[in-house]
């Protein structure tokens, strides 16, 4: 495909020459060349002729290759800064590909605070097949040294985390495990490449559920992971293919026409996020509230200086516990109770029962996955229109 706004096809310099907004709407994505479709063709092809046999053009069978997902892969990966980009059916699949790069007695350094599926695939899935996770709170950086083993081949963390919103400093992550020739893999499905490029940081690599703010609009599952290491982006080219969770083209379109809109997007979650985030901190019903846009936040500082916005999520534990979380998410009539995040919808769920059920007891209270803890991804619904939704439901608490 010619590229006639002379970006190339997956990000490096390019991030550099031109702006985030401009990328999410033209990288990877040049005119089609046999039509002039200025939109990206949904190639549902599932397989594409060859001359020769076993010798294939660009692509040959669309699990291992497909002309919508390759502008999907470019795209995103133009958007971390990063050469090379694998396109996946969920952010789950994204997830365990990546963590089939091990072997049995491997072990993996992994934050504490995870997406509770993340926490289920390293617990219930690779412990049993030998390689073994210690978790770890990264806030404490000599927590990750002491957690080192000659068999460490993996660092793992959200930042911000999954749901208590902790940040962990990513540079200083890096240098740790670089000393020890150890990649770090950095799941950043809750800032988006617009708020935060763990790349530029030293991150080996990214992953993403693009269910979320990648995509948008929460009508399609998908995953990503973007590299700029040469070496691991083979490995995972290859286990891409083999093991074959793959998105169908129609969703990667989806998730292209969501990202053109991604810059823009977060930039409203963050500010109404921030608003709410105020509002809800002066109320006598709310004990605590987490984001990271608040002075109050133990990790303010490091938002400032590692992101270029705290993001539409808040975490807000209620005064009252379960009931009094219960009433609230059965109260909201804007804001949907349902699992997911980082849609234009505003969504509130409860993690303790929801999202984080798969994580023990003893650790949900640890982490202070409490009861009384409700977690919200702001939409960008009216700003008034949510406080209005928020206050009512916080009067129902009683
Ligand atoms: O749902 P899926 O696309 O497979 O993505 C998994 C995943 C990975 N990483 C993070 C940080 C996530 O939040 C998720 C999915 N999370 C939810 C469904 C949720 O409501 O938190």
């Amino acid at each position: 495909m010619t590229d006639q706004k002379n970006l190339p096809p997956a990000g490096g310099s390019a991030a550099v020459v031109h702006g985030i907004e401009t990328l999410a709407i033209h990288a990877g994505q040049p005119a089609d060349p046999a039509t002039g479709a200025v939109m990206t063709p949904i190639v549902t092809s599932a397989t594409f002729a060859q001359s020769e046999p076993g010798k294939p053009d660009r692509f040959e069978y669309s699990r291992s290759g497909n002309p919508t997902r390759a502008a999907l892969e470019a795209c995103v990966a133009a958007l971390e800064g990063g050469r090379h980009g694998f396109a996946f059916a969920s952010g789950s699949a994204a997830t365990m590909s990546l963590l089939h790069t091990l072997r049995p007695g491997d072990e993996v350094i992994s934050g504490d605070d995870v997406y509770g599926g993340t926490f289920r695939m390293l617990d219930k899935v690779l412990a049993p097949l030998g390689v073994r996770s210690r978790f770890v709170d990264m806030r404490q950086l000599s927590s990750i040294s002491d957690a080192f083993t000659d068999a460490t081949r993996l660092v793992w963390l959200e930042t911000p985390t999954n749901p208590t919103l902790k940040l962990f400093d990513i540079g200083a992550v890096c240098d740790i495990a670089k000393r020890r020739s150890v990649p770090v893999v950095v799941d950043n499905t809750f800032a988006s490449p617009v708020l935060q490029r763990p790349l530029d940081f030293g991150a080996t690599a990214v992953v993403h559920s693009t269910t979320k703010y990648i995509n948008g609009h929460s009508d399609v599952v998908g995953g990503m992971l973007v590299t700029d290491d040469d070496e691991l982006a083979e490995r995972v080219g290859f286990l891409q293919n083999a093991i074959g969770a793959v998105p169908s083209p129609i969703d990667c379109y989806l998730v292209l026409r969501g990202i053109k809109t991604l810059p823009i997007r977060m930039r409203r979650h963050s500010e109404s996020a921030t608003e709410l985030a105020r509002r809800l901190e002066k109320s006598p019903k709310v004990a605590r509230v987490v984001y990271p846009g608040l002075p109050s936040h133990e990790a303010y500082e490091l938002c400032r200086r590692q992101m270029k916005g705290p993001g539409g999520m808040i975490s807000v534990e209620l005064e009252g516990g379960l009931d009094a979380a219960r009433r609230f998410l059965s109260s909201l009539e804007i804001f949907t109770l349902a699992e997911s995040l980082g849609g234009v919808e505003s969504l509130a769920e409860h993690p303790a029962l929801m999202t984080h059920a798969s994580v023990p007891e003893p650790t949900r209270q640890q982490l202070g996955i409490t009861d009384g803890l409700v977690r919200l991804s702001v939409g960008l619904e009216g700003l008034e229109d949510l406080w209005d939704d928020l206050s009512q439901a916080l009067g129902r608490i009683g």
